[in-house]
């Protein structure tokens, strides 16, 4: 088979890249990865010779480039993963894919005001209106696909898909911005996606890095608000 590449960011800040990365991961197909700290000289320099959209995660398989988080969680859905990463009754599809879209298209206030940190604990961010509404939707979203599908398995839709590749980096930002959330299914999913193993490499990946995007650890110490999106 032809060689499988991901570029992606740094593990720390970069959500986009956790998406794909984890549903590559979870594929079992063997890979490459190749990091490029975010908002360095050097991302500027790298960056296009792997993206032509100049952004990470992109997958690189033989002569094929795919550059956007959902399109590769599909590409590694239907070339490594045998379609395991959906599921097979459309219905429960479909659910998913709108689950999955949502999350790609919206949730604005929240990407705004959490930016995702792994190393973040116990910030807190003023709440304003829009983002009471996407914390909300996100928990009334988990809470709707814990109970659907809660026999198939412990993911949100039972078995693993790319609905839990994309709604990972949202149960991290949760964690790091003392977001509560509600005892039972939805509580349980959080602890659940933060103890997989694979999740779990992530994060010690994550810890020992030593890039550090500035503007985005200003208020680690001090629990203030931060000012990038991803
Ligand atoms: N829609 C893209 C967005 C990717 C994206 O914005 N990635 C960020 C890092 S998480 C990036 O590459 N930023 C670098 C830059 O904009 O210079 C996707 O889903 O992959």
């Amino acid at each position: 088979m032809s060689a499988v590449r991901l570029v992606i960011g740094n593990r720390n800040y970069s959500s986009w890249s956790l998406r794909a990365w984890l549903s590559l991961r979870k594929s079992g197909v063997s890979f490459e990865e190749i990091v490029l700290p975010l908002d360095t000289p050097e991302f500027a320099a790298r960056v296009g010779q792997y993206s032509p959209s100049r952004t990470v995660p992109v997958l690189q398989h033989g002569e094929h480039c795919i550059w956007d988080s959902l399109a590769i969680c599909e590409y590694v859905n239907e070339q490594f993963a045998g379609g395991e990463q959906w599921p097979g009754d459309p219905a429960a599809r479909a659910f998913g894919r709108s689950l999955v879209a949502e999350m790609h298209s919206g949730y604005g206030a929240l990407r705004g005001a959490m930016p995702m940190n792994f190393r973040a604990r116990g910030r807190v961010v003023a709440r304003n209106p829009a983002l009471e509404a996407d914390i909300a939707r996100v928990i009334e979203r988990w809470q709707t696909s814990r109970e659907r599908y809660a026999a198939d398995g412990p993911w949100l839709l039972g078995r693993f898909s790319i609905a839990d590749a994309f709604f990972a980096p949202v149960v991290v930002r949760f964690g790091g911005y003392t977001v509560e959330l509600p005892p039972g299914p939805v509580a349980d999913y959080a602890v659940h996606l933060r103890s997989d193993p694979d999740m779990l490499d992530w994060e010690a990946a994550a810890a020992a890095e030593t890039w550090i995007v500035q503007a985005d650890e200003a208020g680690v110490e001090a629990g203030t608000a931060l000012a990038s999106d991803d």
